[in-house]
């Protein structure tokens, strides 16, 4: 059974300690935003499916035996010969500001299809589909690729979700409006920052889930409305952050637990993932968001 399924670009990251233009040494890892969220659920025993497209080279080798190794199945990825993975680069110049190159153009990544979403409805019906802003800006395809999956997950049934992960390098708050919120109509969780809200435009999506970064977030449902603080850490890394928080909201969906408490282990998981530099590396396992239970309780 699968629990989630997820799509989109996954790169190699490139994270240097300094500015990039001094040279020096960068940290070789891999980055993108559904796999940071796949890999969240992953540590905190969900069954999670990844699909997307690497190129048959060294960087997509990378990329698949991360997630292998973080238990993410990647059974309906698929590796090209026409294109080579994609990469980002991170400077980061504060805790809480990383300036991202990419070289993503013409990616392996983008070219995910249709096809590709359809085989991996193949594998199971997942009870949460999750797919983000960015993945519709890269291509045609990879636009109707997400249109695939958000049809083929409301038509079987399965939780759609939607992070509109706003990415100004790659299109316009004009051009992202216009394409995501068409999509909107069928979504039935929509996650978004305070700034990213207003490229939704008027839409009908009943769960609304907002992020606030520092202060926390906000789920409004036709039930009520409901916010809980952030967690108070030491940050070391800011990236991700968002993806984290999602991460441990979906399982807070797949266990049942209500609005609030599905806030409360997104905060939870978030700060874990902060705490440590890089997208993903400092996700917690369950035995992990125990411990901040006990400090909290202590
Ligand atoms: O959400 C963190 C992302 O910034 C990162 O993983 C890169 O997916 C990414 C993107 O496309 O910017």
């Amino acid at each position: 059974m699968t629990d989630v399924l997820t799509l989109g670009e996954t790169m190699g990251a490139f994270r240097a300690a300094g500015p990039f233009r001094l040279g020096g040494t960068a940290e070789l890892t891999v980055a993108g935003a559904e796999s940071n969220v796949a890999i969240g659920l992953a540590r905190l025993g969900h069954a999670v499916r990844w699909t997307g497209v690497n190129g048959a080279d060294e960087i997509g080798s990378l990329v698949r035996r991360t997630l292998l190794a973080e238990q993410v199945d990647i059974a309906a990825a698929r590796i090209t010969p026409d294109a080579t993975t994609g990469l980002i680069l991170f400077e980061p110049r504060t805790a809480d500001i990383t300036r991202v190159l990419y070289y993503r153009g013409g990616s392996a990544g983008s070219r995910l299809s249709t096809e590709d979403v359809r085989r991996s409805f193949d594998f199971g019906v997942p009870r949460i589909v999750h797919v983000t802003g960015i993945t519709p800006a890269l291509s045609e395809s990879a636009l109707a690729a997400v249109t695939e999956a958000i049809h083929l997950g409301h038509e079987a049934g399965s939780t759609v979700s939607f992070d509109i992960n706003f990415r100004s390098k790659l299109w316009s708050h004009e051009e992202a409006s216009k394409v995501i919120q068409p999509l909107l109509a069928r979504v039935d969780v929509l996650i978004a920052s305070d700034d990213e809200l207003p490229i939704a435009g008027d839409h009908r999506v009943p769960e609304v889930v907002l992020k606030h970064g520092a202060d926390g977030a906000t789920v409004r449902t036709p039930d009520g409305t409901w916010s809980t603080a952030a967690h108070r850490v030491t940050v070391a890394d800011t990236t991700g952050a968002g993806d984290a928080f999602v991460a441990g909201y979906l399982s807070g969906h797949l266990d049942g637990l209500d609005p609030e408490a599905r806030l409360r282990r997104g905060n939870a998981v978030a700060a874990f993932a902060v705490a440590t530099p890089g997208d993903w590396q400092g996700l917690p396992t369950r035995a992990d968001l125990e411990l901040l239970d006990l400090q909290a309780g202590s």
